[in-house]
């Protein structure tokens, strides 16, 4: 009978033990996270980068799988840049329209991407976010292209096509150095 009260009482200790390790473990990642994210925002090194060639001519597809050729984009800064969307697809702009949005640092994309998928009246532009946005392409259906060019200072600025769903794929960064 003695055993069986031992029991719970050793279960009760380790679980004590267990959880306070566990909080330990919790607040050390949640300072790393926090470490990273600031060492990112002041370095903003993207890994790859340096085999990309720096250009600001650039050609960016967008195709019916839902994806955009190009991913990484190095231009210099402070000179204009100019990019062309083209829609390589052949479904129609209803069901698979592509943009190429430029967003300014810091924006958060499911944020911006909830706010365009609402804005089906400006073509997944959504006025509430204007100053979110650096410049942007046209809504394009299968063979259109369009053309945008904006001057931008150093930095990474993501890019996402805007049309609804799109975003979490067709999405890229362009480092301006
Ligand atoms: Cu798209």
């Amino acid at each position: 009978m003695k055993k069986i009260f031992i029991i719970p009482a050793l279960v009760f200790a380790i679980s004590l033990s267990s959880c306070g390790g566990g909080n330990d473990t919790k607040s050390t990642s949640t300072d790393n996270t926090a470490t990273k994210e600031s060492t990112d925002a002041g370095a903003e090194t993207v890994p790859g980068i340096e085999n990309i060639e720096l250009s600001n001519t650039w050609t960016v597809e967008g195709n019916d799988q839902m994806k955009f050729d190009t991913e990484l984009i190095r231009v210099k800064a402070g000179e204009p840049v100019e990019i062309t969307l083209k829609n390589v697809g052949t479904m129609p702009k209803e069901s698979m329209g592509h943009n190429f949005v430029v967003l300014k640092p810091g924006v958060d994309l499911p944020t911006f991407g909830a706010e365009a998928t609402g804005a089906a009246d400006s073509e997944y532009i959504p006025k509430s976010s204007l100053s979110s946005i650096v410049a942007h392409t046209k809504l394009l259906g299968p063979g259109e292209e369009d053309k945008i060019t904006f001057t931008i200072e150093k930095g990474v600025y993501d890019y996402i096509c805007s049309f609804p769903g799109h975003y979490g794929v067709m999405k890229g960064k362009i480092v301006a150095e």
